[in-house]
């Protein structure tokens, strides 16, 4: 079925892709080949959708390289997915409630978004029960759940603060553990990866006590990113500390965040979206040791912008290399009297910042 939907070269090659995420070698490509086109039964999932944006089903359904989405409609029988749905009404939520009787603690739930629970959850209805009260009746009964988003893993964005609705991951909800595949919104490949690594295993692979599978969420973005434009760490870059494969994927074998000039605001992250504010730092702010304490800026660049006012010899190289980089930025303002609170004179070595007015006195 696969085949008369992609060519089958294009098949094979995206099982490569698929060999590679989940770190395996192109020797297993004809049996992940296998596992996705000889199913005899096809796994019964219900796929759930509670506060969200429905990005999630997006990015996996809209995916083109190839079209995941009919690779995965091959292998998995979904019975209830509110955005693709055939049925509607009674006979949608009836097509629900019949795969969790039918198959009890055989099917596979997916989870997209999270679950309001102030007030007995009753900012988040679905055909007039409460998304909590739906989570409750189906998630404790399959098999696995699979939160594929950060909302559905840790809340993610229905969960910013004030958070009005007591929105919550479903573990935090149901007290069910669960296999989260995040990202606001996660990469359709881990997805699709996650599902061949059980075909093949009849297992689900190794996660993280945060429920991330390890083989997508095991290293920063930060370890291996090949940053095309240049290192945003100044502008509040949350690549070091965020774990996702996404530098390695490309969306659509396309692009990613970095790719495009924006820093990683570290959407996979526990704690997303709160954690992480500010996402942004004004372009000047972030050569400031106030907002950039780890700055590197002046390690690296030794005495980059100390020429305007010293010849360069006259500069201590040594000294960039040896201080630790903040305390260096700190005692060169001390030392030329530059008052970093009004920004005083930072033009002359800064001139991103806003409002500088007098050149540091020279010495
Ligand atoms: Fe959340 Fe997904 Fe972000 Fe949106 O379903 S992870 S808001 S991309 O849609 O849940
Ligand atoms: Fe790392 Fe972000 Fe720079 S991921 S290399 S801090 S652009």
């Amino acid at each position: 079925m696969v085949e008369a939907l992609i060519t089958r070269r294009s098949f094979l090659k995206y099982c490569g892709g698929i060999a590679a995420t989940l770190g395996l070698s192109a020797s297993m490509i004809p049996r992940i080949a296998e596992a996705l086109t000889s199913a005899d039964t096809r796994l019964p999932v219900v796929w759930l959708h509670f506060a969200e944006c429905t990005g999630c089903s997006e990015s996996f359904l809209r995916a083109t390289d190839p079209h995941v989405a009919d690779i995965l409609f091959d292998v998995l029988n979904i019975t209830y997915h509110e955005t693709i749905q055939v049925a509607c009404g009674e006979k949608a939520e009836y097509n629900r409630d019949k795969t969790v009787q039918d198959y009890d603690g055989q099917f596979i739930c997916v989870v997209e978004g999270a679950i309001p629970t102030k007030d007995g959850g009753v900012y988040g209805m679905v055909g007039g029960k409460t998304m909590l009260e739906i989570a409750r009746s189906v998630i404790p009964r399959a098999k696995h759940t699979i939160c594929f988003g950060t909302c559905s893993a840790y809340g993610g964005l229905p969960a910013a603060a004030p958070n009005p609705t007591g929105a919550k991951g479903v573990k935090d909800a149901v007290g069910i553990d669960t296999i989260n595949i995040t990202g606001c919104p996660p990469h359709p490949m881990n997805l699709v990866a996650l599902i061949t690594s059980y075909l093949l295993n009849n297992q689900m692979p190794d996660r993280r006590p945060d429920g991330r599978p390890t083989f997508c969420h095991g290293e920063t973005i930060h370890s291996s990113c090949t940053v095309p434009h240049g290192c945003m760490q100044g502008y509040n870059c949350k690549g070091p500390k965020t774990y996702n494969n996404c530098h390695k994927q490309l969306y659509n074998a396309e692009s990613w965040c970095i790719q495009v000039e924006h820093q990683c605001i570290g959407c996979s992250e526990p704690g997303f979206w709160d954690n992480n504010a500010p996402f942004y730092n004004p372009m000047w702010a972030s050569m400031f040791g106030a907002y950039r304490p780890d700055a590197l800026l002046h390690k690296e660049m030794d005495n980059a912008s100390c020429t305007p006012c010293h010849s360069s010899d006259m500069f201590d190289r040594q000294e960039a290399k040896e201080n630790e980089p903040g305390k260096f930025q700190l005692s060169m303002h001390k030392k030329h009297k530059v008052n970093v609170q009004t920004v005083q004179g930072c033009s002359s070595c800064h001139p991103e910042a806003p409002g500088a007015t007098k050149l540091p006195a020279k010495r």
